[in-house]
């Protein structure tokens, strides 16, 4: 996770060759429209990608490790600076090649960094503010209180599709920071930093919160620390930390393709329903089996976090430990073997496949239901009558088993005379239609129309079509050999996008390809 931000002085070092020939006419385009612009050559250019979870979903928040990737699109910004003609001020001003969609904005801002962010407002350029206030609050924590600022001109290119469940926040948040670092004079980006400082950023800005505070690292860390050809395994303890998992070089046939299904689900309207109630249901599974299954009186974690409640549940930090000290098991057993056996424990003692009334689980927390909700349901409302606790916590056990699984099959795959790689791609595909499977049936999180494209994706000769990031709607993502993109992208628009409504520029972002990419990097202009 250690190192810098690179510096690419060629395209060949950002893009991998297949991707050139598309990208070298867009970066020209953004090259020359900044000098039309503003009547002088920009210097140099921060990228950071999209990102897309190949496998590991709503586990990031029980604090099971997650495995993304950065994604060939990305956000591009071409920019120049200058030092700032005033002590107390300086200036932005900020355009997109889309200028019909995102108007220039051009502001004055305190140097003390002091100024608001309107987040009840889209406002496009509020992406850039929330880089741009992190980064000076490092410079300052760096430098001393009196940095001297730069005014800084940026022209944006953006190519991760808006909602699409592919982080275009994290892209630009990252790519803005990484330019209000450089622009006033960092010689180099710590990507360590960088991460650190665009979580908080992002954060800052409100948007997309969805109401609960998981931790959505996973995101900017996967923009930033990503390498090409590996995957990123991001794992939140005892604190975040980011592994690049090489893909083995004889699977340079193995393709991702991101189909959106253009089912949108607004986690602020839906989340008492969905999303939050998932975070509240894993919360409530992690207590009842510490109650049953812990020696009495063994607590709750104090720190409990901002929502007041205990998403560290799952994890082995806590209940997890604490259990397995009661198994005769020796402690050197495996991740694996635990996993398997909370598995086994979960399917023994959590037997209502009905689910739970607040009644029955404040009974055996030995709560009244008013502390129960108080306890679990105050920072986030949810509907229900009955709680899922069984199928929910089968779901992340099983999940955080299979991220280990999916591991353990591409570290076999890059042995010395491991060269079947077909049965590798077939068991790496398996693992993930087995992802959708636990999605739909147990978590609950799927669709009719993501079980669709998952359907037509694998009938198409996809490895593996599963939903990417939080379902109900949003986002799929199919492991295909380069040989069958093709056929799978045909056969999604034969049967499912021209079945729909749909506006050009849903057509245009419906299917993204990408082989796992490069994170954050900034080009010299030469
Ligand atoms: P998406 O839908 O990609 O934003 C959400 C969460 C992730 C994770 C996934 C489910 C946000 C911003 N992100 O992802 O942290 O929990 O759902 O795996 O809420
Ligand atoms: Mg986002």
């Amino acid at each position: 996770m250690a190192g810098s931000v690179p510096v690419a002085k060629a395209l060949a070092d950002i893009y991998p060759p297949t991707a050139l020939p598309t990208q070298l006419p867009r970066w020209n385009d953004l090259l020359q429209g900044f000098e039309k612009k503003y009547g002088y050559r920009a210097s140099n250019v921060a990228r950071s990608p999209g990102r897309v979870n190949i496998i590991g979903e709503h586990i990031d928040y029980s604090l099971y490790a997650v495995l993304p990737m950065a994604i060939t699109a990305d956000c591009l910004l071409a920019f120049s600076a200058k030092p700032s003609s005033s002590p107390e001020s300086f200036r932005i001003r900020i355009a997109n090649v889309d200028d019909a969609k995102f108007p220039a904005r051009e502001f004055t801002l305190p140097a003390d960094g002091g100024f608001e962010i309107d987040a009840t407002v889209f406002e496009w350029s509020n992406y850039f503010k929330s880089g741009l206030r992190g980064a000076l609050e490092l410079l300052r924590k760096k430098r001393g209180t009196d940095v001297k600022l730069h005014d800084i001109d940026l022209l944006m290119d953006g190519t991760v599709p808006i909602g699409g469940g592919l982080s275009s926040s994290a892209a630009f948040v990252t790519s803005s920071a990484l330019t209000v670092l450089l622009a006033n004079g960092e010689e180099s980006v710590d990507k360590k930093e960088l991460t650190e400082l665009a979580i908080v950023s992002e954060r800052a800005v409100g948007v997309n919160s969805g109401g609960t505070d998981s931790p959505r690292s996973m995101d900017q860390s996967a923009s930033v620390l990503s390498e090409q050809g590996a995957a990123l395994l991001v794992s939140f303890s005892p604190s975040l930390e980011a592994k690049p998992i090489k893909f083995p070089p004889t699977h340079p046939e193995l393709c991702f393709l991101v189909a959106q299904s253009f089912v949108t689900s607004n986690k602020q309207v839906t989340g008492p329903v969905n999303y939050n109630l998932r975070v509240v249901e894993v919360s409530i599974a992690a207590a009842y089996l510490n109650a049953v299954l812990n020696p009495p009186g063994t607590p709750l974690p104090e720190d409990a976090g901002p929502l007041g409640i205990s998403l560290h549940g799952f994890h082995d930090n806590y209940f997890y430990h604490q259990t397995a000290s009661d198994l005769s098991a020796p402690k050197s057993i495996s991740k694996e073997e635990e996993l398997n056996k909370l598995i086994a424990m979960v399917k023994e003692t959590l037997t209502q496949e009905e689910g739970y009334t607040r009644e029955e689980v404040a009974k055996v927390l030995g709560i009244s239901v008013a502390d129960l909700e108080k306890r679990f349901m105050s920072k986030l409302p949810v509907r229900a009558e009955r709680f899922k606790l069984r199928q929910r916590a089968l779901h992340v056990f099983s999940e955080a088993l299979r991220v280990l699984q999916f591991l353990a099959v591409l570290d076999r795959s890059v042995e010395p005379g491991a060269t079947d790689t077909t049965a590798f791609n077939q068991e790496l595909g398996r693992l993930m239609n087995e992802s959708q499977d636990s999605s739909r049936v147990l978590y609950e999180n799927s669709c009719a129309e993501l079980d669709q494209i998952c359907e037509i994706g694998r009938g198409a000769g996809a490895y593996a079509s599963r939903l990417t990031g939080a379902g109900w709607g949003g986002c799929t993502v199919h492991l295909v050999p380069a040989d069958r993109v093709a056929s799978v992208e045909e056969a999604l628009e034969r049967e499912y996008y021209s079945k729909r409504e749909m506006s050009d520029e849903q057509k245009e972002q419906a299917v993204v390809v990408s082989r796992p990419g490069h994170g954050s990097a900034v080009y010299v202009v030469q």
